[in-house]
């Protein structure tokens, strides 16, 4: 049976890390531009991935064609690696550009750093999904992408039993999927996020489910959002028992516990938690810790008026 980490060469020769940082760079740059465009009064409001770089390179590298991301508005350094979308389309739609052309994503319709691939072509045909890295259109209330997640990870679970759907090699490839779905620590305090990831406990959906725990849901503390202020330490009752049998193995995640800055230990963590939840359909809860928000929330606010320096 799989056991959890520690089997992956890590891939860091030195072209690579300093690829990787150029990139979480580049982004940061993104963040702070972007706030700097909203409150000179070129665009009406922005929310930003600064503080998520690192974690994000490292689920990026994990990422492969046919997968599926279900996530939310601090994902843009993974969006970048992967270049589902540029940085100048990032900006496009910061500015409510108008024209699909140019923020490929939403045509200006959606908030910024709201992501999403194009599943058809022009004519309305689809886009073979096994050959690209999908992106389901993100949308604003905390929380939706998880129920997302559980739908698309359960297609890898019928696509993978059922006869009948083998055939269709455009949307699978034997259910080797995974759904990569991300999530802030506040809203894991919403009946969505516990739904689903009951949900995808129990149907052995390759999900890998990622809270960024930055200590905060806009001006709320943990302490007054959720019980023991961990939400790892309350996810610990989905965990399952990696010593058991193949045969007789019990439903229920890997457990990890990394923090934001630690490279390597997040593309170690990333790389094998991808790897179990392709080969065996066990799916994982990535509790990434010490996550900083920098800029605050989002252009609407100040979070020096509520956190300490
Ligand atoms: C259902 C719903 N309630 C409230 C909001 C407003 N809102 C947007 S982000 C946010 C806080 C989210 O905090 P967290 O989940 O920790 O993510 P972070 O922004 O810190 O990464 C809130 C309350 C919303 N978008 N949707
Ligand atoms: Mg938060």
């Amino acid at each position: 049976m799989p056991k959890k980490k520690g089997t992956i060469a890590l891939p860091l020769d030195k072209e690579e890390i300093i690829k990787d940082y150029r990139l979480a760079y580049q982004s940061r740059q993104a963040s702070l531009i972007g706030r700097r465009e909203v409150l000179s009064g070129k665009a009406k409001f922005g929310i930003f991935g600064d503080g998520k770089e690192i974690a994000q390179l490292a689920i990026a590298r994990a990422f492969r064609k046919g997968d599926w991301r279900s996530g939310y508005y601090r994902d843009q350094t993974w969006m970048f690696m992967l270049g589902v979308m540029s940085i100048q389309e990032f900006f496009a739609q910061l500015y409510s550009h108008a024209d699909v052309t140019y923020d490929p994503a939403s045509a200006g319709r959606q908030m910024n750093a709201h992501f999403a691939s194009r599943n058809l072509y022009p004519n309305g045909t689809w886009r073979a999904q096994t050959k690209m890295y999908n992106v389901a259109s993100d949308i604003s209330p905390t929380a939706a992408q998880m129920p997302r997640a559980v739908g698309l990870a359960y297609a890898s679970v019928m696509y993978r039993k059922l006869q009948e759907l083998h055939e269709l090699k455009d949307f699978s490839n034997n259910g080797e999927e995974i759904t990569f779905a991300t999530i802030g620590n506040a809203s894991t305090s919403e009946g969505l996020f516990w739904e689903s990831v009951n949900a995808i406990g129990v149907l052995k959906a390759p999900a890998i489910v990622t809270i960024y725990d930055d200590g905060y849901g806009i001006s709320v503390p943990n302490q007054f959002q959720m019980v023991k202020e961990n939400i790892g330490t309350l996810l610990k009752g989905f965990e399952r028992d990696s010593s058991a049998p193949p045969e007789t193995i019990e439903r229920g995640f890997d457990h990890y516990t990394v923090r934001a800055w630690d490279y390597p230990a997040l593309v170690e963590t990333y790389l094998s938690a991808a790897e179990i939840a392709r080969e065996y359909h066990i799916p994982a809860l990535i509790h990434v810790i010490d996550v900083t928000q920098p800029q605050g929330h989002s252009t609407s606010g100040s979070h020096e008026r509520y956190k300490t320096p």
